[in-house]
């Protein structure tokens, strides 16, 4: 199993914590990455892959696969155990909500704070717009955020045993920490489940890469991993 993957690439990321909860391995392709010129140049096998010329892509007995939701989904049918989604319709459904939730509606705001791991720009006026943008995106995560604590009441997981869900969120939750969004500490039972999480091995083991590949590619964030 080949996985094109980005060090710092919060989807690809995504697919590794689930590969590693499945016990699969797999051979890990890195493209290239900067601060300054975005995922370039892109590697032929991805573009050839992927229309959106996008990582994660996963190629697996002859099969080839793009985005990370897809290729959850399919590792799933591949290699059913562990199980990484719930047995019933139902609680699948509402699992595969949190992800959409995490990927393409937290990703919105927390696109607004990217700018923070960039080089300050030498015009000033941009880093004061991009920050006036960032502040304007905080409110919102601390709104996702609350909607996670609200599925969170009474549970260890977001869909009953730990699935999916747990993944995806973590991931938008640990970006938001990680570019000096919001603290968790008014969100008692969402800063648990972060941590919970975390001392799982392979969260805990991307979490630390994710940590060694910013000290290499970024600038520091102000305020990132606050309380
Ligand atoms: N919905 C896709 C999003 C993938 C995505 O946005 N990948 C980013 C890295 S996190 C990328 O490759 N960006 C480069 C580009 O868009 O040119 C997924 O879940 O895989």
């Amino acid at each position: 199993m080949k996985l094109y993957s980005g060090a710092l690439s919060l989807f690809s990321r995504k697919v590794e914590i689930a590969l590693h909860e499945k016990g699969l391995s797999f051979e890990r392709v890195q493209v290239p990455f900067s601060q300054t010129r975005g995922y370039s140049p892109k590697d032929p096998a991805v573009l050839a892959a992927n229309p959106k010329g996008q990582v994660p892509v996963l190629v697996d007995n002859g099969v080839t696969l793009y985005d990370s939701t897809v290729i959850l989904e399919y590792l799933e049918d591949a290699y059913p155990a562990p199980a990484l989604y719930p047995d019933r319709p139902e609680e699948r459904a509402r699992c595969r909500l949190i992800d959409v939730f995490a990927d393409e509606v937290m990703l919105v705001p927390l696109r607004a704070l990217m700018h923070r791991t960039e080089p300050r720009p030498d015009d000033e006026g941009r880093w004061i717009a991009n920050e006036a943008k960032a502040r304007d995106a905080e409110p919102v995560i601390a709104g996702h955020f609350a909607k996670l604590e609200d599925a969170l009441a009474g549970r260890r997981f977001l869909c009953g045993r730990f699935s999916v869900a747990d993944i995806s969120a973590f991931m938008a939750v640990h970006y938001a920490r990680r570019l000096g969004g919001p603290s968790l500490k008014p969100f008692p039972a969402l800063a648990a489940w972060y941590a919970g999480l975390s001392e799982r091995s392979a969260f805990g083991r991307i979490v630390a890469e994710i940590a060694e590949a910013d000290r290499e590619l970024s600038a520091p964030v102000d305020g990132a991993f606050r309380d």
